[in-house]
Parts: C-alpha cells; structure tokens; sequence
C-alpha cells in the first residue's frame, strides 16, 4: 500500500539551534549515518543524550512564525532538559533515563481511591472514571487490585439507574461514559458477584435508547452524539455479550433501524476529516482521542484487516497519525498545530496496534514515546502528567502507562487465538495476543520499566476481557 510520507525539510542550523540548545554540537557526537559508536569516554547520560539526538533528527518546523509556532518552539524548550538530563533527580536505568517510579505512583493511585475533600465536590460525577483510571493504572503497574472488588461492586451498584445504565453516583442520570468507566472498572475487579450488579436487561434497554437513526450513539438521552458514545456503547455491549438486536422500545426502529451495528460503520466513516484524521462527529476537526475511539469501535465491530480499510481511508490516517508524534519531544499531540501531552501517548500511541493489525509493523517511533514518558511525564512527587510543569492526575497516569504499554508490547492480532471465544456478537476484539517485549534500536526501558500487557481495544488487562465476556457467553438469558 502506498502511505503518503512526510518530508521534514533541514532547519537552518541557527533556526535548530534556537529550538535544540546545543545542536550544534549534533555532527560533533554523532556522524551522519545515525550512528554512535564512537562514544569514547562518554557518560550513560550523555550516550542517552547522543542516541536522543541522533533518533530525533531535524525537528519539522517551516519558516512562518505564529504564536502557534512560538508556543510549540517554547515548550520543546521546557521539555528538552528533561530527555536530555535528569532535573528531578530520579534514579536512572542503564540507559540514563529515569526508572519508572513504581512506588510513588502507587501511592497516588491509592490515595485518588481515597476520601475526597469538600472542594472536589465538582468531580463527583466522574468518579466512574476517577475509579477506571485509577484501578487500570494499579494493575498496569501490576499490582493486585483484588482488595477494592468489594467496594468496586458497591460503589457502581449505587450508581446504575433504574431505568438502566450508570450514572457519577446514586441518584444520577445515566450516562454512557460513566456506564463504559463503570464496566471496565467492574471487569478489572472481576467475580461473579461483581458481575451480576450489573442489570444487563435494562442496559440494554439503556444503550437502545441512544442509538440514533443515523447510526451513532448519543452520550445520554436529548444529549450529544459524539464517536465516545460510538466506542462505549460497542464496548459495553460486547464486554456483557448482550443481543445486538434494538430492544423493541428503541426510538431508532421507528426510522427502519434493527441492530445496534446498523449503519455504525458508515457514520465512523463520515467522522473521518479531510485531513485523514478521526473527529467527535461528521465534519468536525480531528483529535487524537476520538480516533482511538473511531478504530476501537472498527476492531470491534470485526477485525481491522476488514474494518479499517472498508469504513476509512487507511494511507491518509496513517499519515495524520504519524505527524501527531511530536518532534523533539518524542511523545503525541492531539491535533494539528496543538501541543505534545502525555495522554495522548495512549489515544493516539494506542491507535497504532489497531492499525497495524490492519496494515505492516514499525509504522511509529515506540522508544521516542516511551523517552517522553519516563524522562518528562513523570511528577517528581508522584503520578504522570501532560507535560513538565503541569500536576500529575488519575487521568494522565492511566493514559501514559497505557501508552508506554503499547510502545513497549507488541499486541498483534490473531483469529487464531482464543477461538472458543467471541464466536458470538462482536466477538472479534478477543482475538488479540502479546508478541513479547520490542526490542528495537534506541531502546529506553530496563526490565524494570516494563508495564503489564493491557488489552489494545479494551484497555484494561486482558484476563478481565476474558473472564467477563465468557461469563456472560456461559450465561443464559438477562
Ligand atoms: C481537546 O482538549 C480534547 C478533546 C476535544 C477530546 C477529549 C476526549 C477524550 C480525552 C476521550 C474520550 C474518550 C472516551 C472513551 C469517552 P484540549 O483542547 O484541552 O486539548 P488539546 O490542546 O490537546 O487538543
Ligand atoms: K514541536
Ligand atoms: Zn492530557
């Protein structure tokens, strides 16, 4: 398949050495194949310095200065002394970058499943995902997450609806971003006493009533229609294995529709942007996180080698998702022209094992992700974060860990794993296996560093895939 590149044209080297301090100095420790084998009496640091530089090459910019441009130079500025040194003083791997600092993120993930002060209060409608975000993190840095099953169970049975699905917490609307947080959490703590809080007749009742005429879903009743309410409902219906049929109170039979997958393909399709990224709805403007959402919810629709090439244009995504990798910095933007940010390390990071299930290997830089992560996203206290200077939150240490996760696992996928599973309604995301840690040029990450496999569609380990779609195959009826 032909894949539209993109040229970086060479940066005048006083232009480089405004954006790199010290790059010109790059010929002087490196020759020009790349290579670095003449590093004398060099410190690890700056071999880790050498190979940075030699992996990152030009940084792309072009001659028009904005505050665009002006923001993006300043903060490569911030974010270099990071890849380059160790300002927080982290103890370093064998490759002089900092070891992921298991113990202190830990503590946070631990203390964001704690008691609250009053001042949060605004929050209270996202604990579903304060508790995803924070459980999924635990158990990518594997730690068991058994202790919190009981209070898991407790904590979404209060927050499912009566009239199905779940909201922040007891006595909320239902929404479908809490109902997918809420799922993923009750996965991870796994059980079947956990499993059966969940009322599996009136969600689908639930999820029938956001499935719109044109083919997507809405994120709850009157509200917006967005690719999120695409990838949630298609997860949750898959994870509890309910019927694909709409319950006959859906609104969308009225307009001719049956199934929960009619016309889904089709309106993913139409939220591809001219540009060859993913977008929230039709026409809007590409970001990274609802691409992962557009491919999750095409590798579960079927597998991608049939999905993605049938709902999208496969060489124009490819191109838009590789310019999201930021240079110098090594980690992901979310959209054109914005700024790189450790979250994005998994939505867009993440897009990469589905695309790649769809098309060839080696499409993106996995080390220069994982460089950004362990030498600039990791708070000196504690937790992960956007970027150097930003706090560290729940939400950023589930979606960097995840993020390293793929830069460091090779998910690959395969009909021919796990064939007993998923033979029923959007069965084919339980086909994925872990073809061992990679292992390439540049490598950044001890053993040490490495996080626990995490399911690349699901994103939450995948024995709690398992356990909870077979329980819900092995069961008859509601
Ligand atoms: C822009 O924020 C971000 C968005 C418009 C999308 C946010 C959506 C998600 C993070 C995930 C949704 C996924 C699910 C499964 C519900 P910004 O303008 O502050 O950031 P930017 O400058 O990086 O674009
Ligand atoms: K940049
Ligand atoms: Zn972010």
């Amino acid at each position: 398949m032909a894949v539209p590149l993109r040229f970086s044209t060479p940066a005048p080297s006083s232009r480089l050495e405004e954006i790199i301090p010290g790059s010109d100095r790059i010929e002087e420790l490196s020759d020009s194949s790349g290579e670095y084998e003449d590093m004398g009496t060099a410190t690890v640091e700056e071999q880790a310095h050498i190979a940075y530089l030699n992996s990152v090459r030009i940084p792309i910019t072009d001659s028009l200065e904005t505050a665009t441009s002006r923001m993006d130079d300043k903060t490569a500025e911030i974010i270099l002394p990071f890849l380059e040194g160790n300002p927080d003083g982290f103890t370093l791997n064998t490759f002089g970058i900092p070891k992921l600092q298991r113990e202190s993120h830990a503590g946070a993930l631990e203390a964001f499943l704690g008691d609250y002060p009053a001042r949060v209060a605004f929050m209270d409608a996202s604990r579903p995902w304060i508790v995803y975000w924070a459980l999924q993190s635990l158990t990518a840095l594997g730690i068991d997450i058994s202790a919190y099953q009981k209070r898991v169970a407790h904590t979404f049975s209060l927050a499912q609806h009566p009239d199905g699905g779940f909201g922040g917490g007891y006595g909320q609307l239902p929404h479908l971003a809490c109902t997918y947080a809420a799922i993923l959490s009750l996965a991870m703590a796994g059980g079947t006493e956990t499993y059966e809080t969940i009322n599996r007749k009136t969600l689908w009742h639930f999820l029938g009533r956001m499935k719109q005429a044109d083919g997507g879903f809405t994120m709850c009743p009157g509200g917006e229609e967005d690719i999120r309410g695409a990838f949630c409902a298609v997860v949750i219906l898959s994870l509890t294995n309910l019927p694909l049929e709409l319950p006959p109170d859906a609104p969308a039979r009225k307009r001719g529709l049956t199934s929960f997958t009619d016309g889904l393909g089709e309106w993913i399709s139409k939220c591809q942007s001219w540009d060859g990224g993913i977008s929230a709805a039709p026409g809007n403007e590409a970001h990274g996180a609802y691409a992962f959402c557009g491919l999750g919810c095409l590798a579960i629709l079927g597998p991608p080698k049939e999905t993605l090439p049938k709902y999208l244009n496969v060489p124009i995504l490819i191109n838009w998702l590789s310019s999201r990798q930021c240079s110098p910095e090594g980690g992901y933007n979310g959209r054109t022209n914005k700024l790189v940010d450790g979250c994005y390390s998994h939505w867009v990071g993440g897009c990469w094992s589905i695309v790649e299930a769809a098309t060839t290997t080696g499409l993106w830089n996995r080390t220069a992700l994982a460089r950004y992560i362990l030498s600039a996203c990791q708070d000196e206290e504690a937790g992960l974060r956007d970027k150097p200077g930003k706090n560290s939150d729940a939400y950023h240490t589930c979606y960097n860990l995840a993020g390293l996760s793929a830069a460091q696992h090779q998910y690959k996928y395969d009909e021919n794993v796990n064939k007993g599973l998923g033979t029923g309604n959007l069965g084919a995301a339980y086909h994925w296996k872990t073809e061992g840690v990679y292992d390439g040029k540049n490598n950044v990450w001890d053993e040490g560093d490495v996080v626990k496999t995490i399911h690349p569609v699901f994103v939450i380990p995948y024995m709690s895939v398992y356990e909870m779609r077979k329980y819900f195959e092995e069961k008859e009826g509601f």
